[in-house]
């Protein structure tokens, strides 16, 4: 492979996505050199829209990472969201009341908006349109990274990667197949997700109907975001807007329902669910962090928080490493960022179990679903639990 130029930083960063900008934000604030290598344009990446809900430790990382003013002046902040099920049920995951920490409501795609222009005003290298991006000598202490950009094949030479290059990305394979062990379960149904400029909900709904999952969800004042369960087999163009709407009214009581207000979406896609974990989340100079080691269903509300507690932990130990040359973080970091992960996977399995329709379910297990519901309604004890799971665990750190 023949190399027309070559640059030298301490850490080559994969992946221009929330994990891969934070990281790169995190480790400029520390005086830590980095550069950001994305495969797509701005635009693309800034095109995506994805996660709605940020734990309240992520809301502290966001804002200790001078990228959270306008997520303090747009973002919503929630005591928790709610969940109705048989028609009539309902209950409030009250985190501010069990776990003592409230949510907030604000976007994934104002998160990476953020995170863009701090890096810009930093003048943070981010170089988009990186085709080709390859990782070298990565159990060695003078690993690489390669990308062609117009043309030009380039070499950069670093003292650390970070593979934060998502579930499809290149990162985690890596990591020789005899080192890796992966753990894959999927849903057999989807997302179907709309966006609309209309006024939400005041608070996130989950619904378990006997249609199946619906949640009730936001973005700003006026845009609202709104997800059914669908076959894994739906097409979008087999949901015009109406038909979307009637579908996901009746899957809530007719109090809520009649509060809903409709209009053309702007957005409209669905998703497949999946949980996979990779471990470890480290391998010789590469560290992965967010969806590049894991995925997690959606009702957990989980995806993007655990990126930021990866970047949490990982930005620390690099910035331990490089600065202070102190590795205890980075030999720690694949352990203590899977339990967490784990925590979250776990959380989101059940979750996910306890709000949808599955196709082999007998009566049995709806029955078992609603006594589930049922007691959590009831239980201080169970509440906590759920609360704590839902509002995101502290961090850790070394004993
Ligand atoms: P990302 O996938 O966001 O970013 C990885 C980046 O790496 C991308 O920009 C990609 O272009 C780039 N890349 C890939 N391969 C590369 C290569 N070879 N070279 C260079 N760059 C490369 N989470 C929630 O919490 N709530 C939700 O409601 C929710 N909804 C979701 C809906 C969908 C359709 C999807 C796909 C995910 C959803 N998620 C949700 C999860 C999502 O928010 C992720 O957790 C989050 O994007 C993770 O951020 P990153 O780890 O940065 O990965
Ligand atoms: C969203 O607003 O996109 C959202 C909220 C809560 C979830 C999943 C998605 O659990």
């Amino acid at each position: 492979m023949r190399f027309e130029e070559f640059l030298k930083t301490g850490v080559a960063i994969v992946g221009g996505g929330p994990a891969g900008l934070l990281l790169s934000q995190r480790l400029h604030l520390e005086g830590v050199e980095n550069v950001v290598l994305e495969c797509q344009s701005r635009e693309h990446v800034l095109s995506r829209i994805r996660a709605g809900v940020l734990e309240w430790g992520s809301v502290e990382v966001l804002r200790d990472s001078d990228v959270g003013g306008r997520m303090d002046t747009d973002g919503q902040v929630h005591d928790g969201a709610d969940i109705v099920w048989s028609g009539e049920h309902r209950l409030t995951i009250d985190t501010k009341k069990y776990a003592d920490r409230p949510m907030m409501a604000y976007g994934q795609t104002n998160i990476t908006e953020d995170l863009y222009a701090a890096r810009d005003a930093m003048g943070g290298v981010v170089i988009n349109e990186a085709d080709e991006v390859t990782l070298r000598d990565i159990d060695t202490h003078h690993p690489s990274v390669g990308y062609t950009k117009n043309g030009e094949r380039i070499r950069i030479d670093c003292e650390f990667i970070a593979g934060c290059d998502g579930f499809h990305g290149v990162s985690r394979q890596a990591i020789p197949a005899a080192k890796r062990q992966e753990f894959e379960k999927e849903y057999p149904f989807g997302w179907l997700g709309i966006l609309s400029e209309t006024p939400p909900l005041p608070d996130l709904i989950y619904a378990n109907s006997e249609r199946g999952f619906a949640l009730c969800s936001m973005r700003n004042p006026m845009l609202s975001r709104y997800y059914i369960q669908c076959k894994l087999e739906t097409k979008l163009d087999e949901w015009p807007d109406d038909r979307f709407w009637e579908e996901l009214k009746l899957r809530f009581p007719k109090d809520i329902a009649d509060a809903i207000v409709t209009g053309p979406s702007i957005e409209k896609s669905i998703a497949p669910l999946r949980s996979f974990v990779s471990e470890p989340m480290s391998y010789g100079r590469l560290f992965l962090a967010g969806d590049a080691a894991h995925i997690v269903p959606p009702t957990g509300a989980k995806g993007i928080n655990l990126a930021i507690s990866d970047v949490f932990y990982l930005s620390r130990a690099l910035v331990a490493q490089i600065k202070r040359g102190d590795e205890r973080y980075l030999l720690s970091y694949s352990d203590m960022a899977l339990r967490r992960v784990w925590g979250a996977a776990r959380f989101s399995w059940w979750l996910t179990g306890l709000l949808h329709r599955f196709p082999q379910q007998v009566p049995f297990d709806l029955r078992a679903q609603e006594q589930e519901l049922s007691y959590l309604a009831s239980s201080d004890t169970g509440m906590r639990s759920l609360c704590e799971q839902y509002a995101g665990l502290p961090f850790e750190d070394l004993g």
